[in-house]
């Protein structure tokens, strides 16, 4: 490959990166999330990994994304994209105290 191709190349992957929606993944260890904020942007989707050895159950109220991923038991893994900005808290049914804010950028 030349090097003005590779330099072509190189370019169009840097330019169109933010066409491309992002997967986010937030693991679910010891009752709790990975994380207790994330920001995203519209579009992307976040991954829960379930990596305690019992069940979570992933829903969340919000208007900007009102969700019911079901529970699921040690190493499932549930997706859900947030197509609306807008702030979202995530719940487990199981676990109380198991809170997630996701900040939903436009
Ligand atoms: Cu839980």
């Amino acid at each position: 490959m030349s090097l003005a191709r590779a330099l072509a190349l190189a370019a169009a992957a840097a330019c169109c990166t933010g066409a491309f929606a992002t997967e986010h993944v937030v693991t679910q260890k010891a009752k709790a999330f990975s994380t207790k904020k994330l920001s995203l942007k519209v579009g992307d989707s976040i991954k829960f990994v379930n990596e305690d050895p019992f069940s979570h159950n992933v829903f969340s109220l919000s208007d900007a994304k009102s969700f019911d991923l079901g529970s699921y038991g040690q190493g499932g893994s549930k997706s859900i994209v947030f197509d609306k900005p807008g702030t979202v808290e995530v719940e487990c049914a199981v676990h109380p105290d198991m809170k997630l804010i996701v900040e939903v950028q436009k």
